[in-house]
């Protein structure tokens, strides 16, 4: 019997992963890396797993992330120099579009501003503005960035994109690489970051970049903790550089109580929720894979480790 061991965390969700992977695959032996069995594991499944993870299985030949993100795994000193494959979903893209659709309305159409004129009873009518007149600016082109921006496309705001290698889409003016940067950013009023962490993005939301974005712009933030320096989001909040922030990650999840952030009036927290992936998607994703391995077939969705996603 082939063997899968699970490691780390079930990111957002409380179903067991184990039970379902034994379902979909009744002729594998699920196990967590702790039991012995493990030492014969040919595939980990992980999601923030802990450093002594890879001692524990020597005998891995695929890695698969339980998310669509892989930072946690490229960026972990031990892994095993065996293919890393990820989730795509559909539905995952779909409910990141949502959200975003979601925040940029609440800052377009000013419920932050009256959200916090209830607090203190004023009657206030926020702006009234076309989407049209409203320049959205996407980071990150991929699975999910995409989706956003032709959704947001489709709502008649006026979205620019922003990728690696340059993508095209239909209805989005797009930029490319660091020498479209500034002209990317140019006009920007909303500005959603969606890109993965690698070391060419970690630490990209700074002062630098606010300073380039019409004043007043807003952030929200679905990509990765680490690409905000959150020093320099609260000072340009201050200084009304900024006018609000929507943001979802964190560098450490679940966001300390004593973060500013929770408390700052223009920054809305919401728990790395922009969107959690049915849990069948995610087996039966994984399944094909481990499949596809005894097969000896071609795994899908496999990560570039060279680029970092
Ligand atoms: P993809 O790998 O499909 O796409 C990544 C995009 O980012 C590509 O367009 C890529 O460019 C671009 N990119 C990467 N590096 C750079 C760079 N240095 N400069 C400019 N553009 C760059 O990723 P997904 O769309 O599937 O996911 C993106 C991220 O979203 C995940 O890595 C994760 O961090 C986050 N996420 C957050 C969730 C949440 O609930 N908050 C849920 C799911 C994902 P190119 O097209 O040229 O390759
Ligand atoms: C992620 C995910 O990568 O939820 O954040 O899949």
């Amino acid at each position: 019997m082939p063997t899968l061991a699970v490691a780390g965390a079930y990111l957002h969700h409380k179903t067991s992963i184990e039970d379902l992977l034994r379902k979909r695959l009744p002729d594998w032996t699920v196990v967590r890396p702790e039991e012995d069995a493990a030492r014969d594991a040919c595939v980990a499944v992980c999601w923030d797993q802990p450093p002594d993870t890879w001692g524990r299985l020597p005998a891995v030949r695929l890695i698969h992330s339980i998310g669509a993100g892989v930072d946690g795994l490229l960026r972990d000193p031990g892994l095993p120099d065996v293919p890393v494959c990820r989730v795509i979903d559909e539905a995952q893209a779909c409910r990141m579009a949502e959200y975003a659709l979601w925040g940029t309305l609440y800052f377009h159409r000013g419920f932050d501003i009256t959200a916090r004129n209830q607090r203190d009873a004023i009657w206030q009518r926020p702006p009234n503005r076309a989407a049209a007149d409203v320049c959205i600016g996407v980071m990150g082109l991929g699975e999910i960035g995409a989706h956003i921006a032709r959704t947001l496309s489709a709502q008649r705001y006026n979205v620019k994109g922003w990728s690696r290698s340059g993508r095209v889409i239909e209805g989005v003016q797009t930029f490319s690489g660091p020498e479209g940067f500034t002209a990317f950013l140019e006009g920007v009023e909303i500005l959603i970051c969606v890109l993965p962490l690698t070391e060419e993005t970690e630490a990209i939301l700074c002062a630098k970049l606010f300073s380039q974005l019409k004043p007043g712009a807003k952030l929200i933030h679905v990509g990765r903790g680490p690409h905000l320096v959150e020093a320099d989001l609260l000072r340009a909040l201050d200084a009304g550089q900024l006018a609000g922030a929507l943001v979802d990650v964190f560098p450490a999840e679940p966001l300390a109580g004593d973060s500013a952030l929770w408390r700052h009036p223009k920054v809305c927290v919401t728990p790395h929720m922009a969107a959690v992936m049915p849990m069948s998607d995610v087996v039966s994703q994984i399944a094909e894979n481990c499949e596809r391995l005894l097969g000896k077939k071609p795994l899908l969705r496999i990560v570039e480790k060279s680029t970092g996603y």
